[in-house]
């Protein structure tokens, strides 16, 4: 096989959820630059028509779609046009997700619920939907964004951590069920990336200093800087191609070095 070759996207339609904009986005872009087809959907028609304008001014012809992740009538009926008006879906990206940072013991049961459904029963229910024509076509990869929560806690992401660390778990049973397929079902763990999502942890303050949490990130990343959404494409990309066909049930950490990192030594 030539060895660029194997990077290639050309002929493939990707899905990527909660794409008008973020990681999403960014990397529905490095997917795109890799020649896939791109395919997206988001909770309204002002965000996919907001997105659709994004990606026209990247010169990326995108298909929307307006679909809530949790509503698996709504998911399979997406599915479905989809598969008519552009092509079966050859790889997934489940990266629509929430968070809500409130102290445990401060949140209610429904918003734990509902960060779980759309972090966790989402991949689930947008997997679920794509696999049989995967199976029938004899590949599909699947990749599901989890997190630096999936492998360690924090104070107030209790509800996301969860989601996250299921999301990771999630992945490896989806790599081990359909595997035989010729599924691969990997994971991207994005360190803290600048994006809508992570904005008020790096809100400027009164005083203009940086926020104490933007200069604790900093202080953890090896890197030391906040990722860009666009640091995901590259890994994304191996993820969805050829290239990765014998990596199953893995998660990447993109995340600059802070899962090998102690932290800095006193002075
Ligand atoms: P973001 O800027 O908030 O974008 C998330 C997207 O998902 C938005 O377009 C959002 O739409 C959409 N979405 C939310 N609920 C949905 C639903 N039920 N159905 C369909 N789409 C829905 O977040 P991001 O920072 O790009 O994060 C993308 C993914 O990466 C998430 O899974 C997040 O947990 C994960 N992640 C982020 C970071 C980070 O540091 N930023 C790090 C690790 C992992 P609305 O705008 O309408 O909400
Ligand atoms: C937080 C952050 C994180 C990140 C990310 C880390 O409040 O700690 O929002 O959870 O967004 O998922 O990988």
């Amino acid at each position: 096989m030539d060895f660029l070759q194997a990077f290639s996207l050309e002929g493939k339609v990707a899905l990527i959820t909660g794409a008008s904009y973020g990681i999403g986005f960014a990397i529905a872009k490095g997917m795109a630059g890799a020649g896939a087809t791109i395919v997206f959907n988001d909770i309204n028609q002002e965000l996919v028509d907001k997105g659709l304008a994004a990606y026209k001014a990247e010169g990326i012809e995108a298909h929307g779609y307006v679909c809530d992740v949790t509503n698996e009538d709504a998911v399979n009926e997406m599915v479905a046009k989809i598969e008519t008006e552009v092509g079966v879906i050859d790889i997934l990206v489940n990266n629509a997700g929430i968070i809500k940072r409130i102290p445990m013991c401060e949140m209610t049961a429904a918003q734990f619920r509902q960060v779980i459904d759309i972090d966790l029963n989402g991949p689930f229910i947008v997997s679920k939907a794509v696999i049989p024509s995967m199976i029938k076509k004899g590949h599909g990869k699947i990749i599901n964004i989890c997190s630096m929560m999936s492998e360690l806690g924090r104070e107030t992401v209790s509800a996301y951590a969860a989601a996250k660390g299921g999301l990771k778990m999630l992945t490896k049973n989806i790599a081990s069920e359909y595997g035989e397929y010729n599924i691969q079902c990997n994971g991207i763990g994005p360190g803290y990336i600048a994006t809508p999502q992570t904005a008020p942890l790096r809100e400027i303050q009164p005083d203009g200093s940086r926020h104490p949490f933007d200069q604790f990130i900093i202080a953890k990343t090896p890197a030391a800087r906040w990722g860009e959404a666009s640091d995901l494409a590259a890994p994304s990309v191996f993820l969805a191609s050829d290239a990765s066909n014998f990596v199953n049930g893995h998660i990447l950490y993109v995340d600059g070095g802070i899962l090998a990192y102690i932290g800095k030594q006193p002075q």
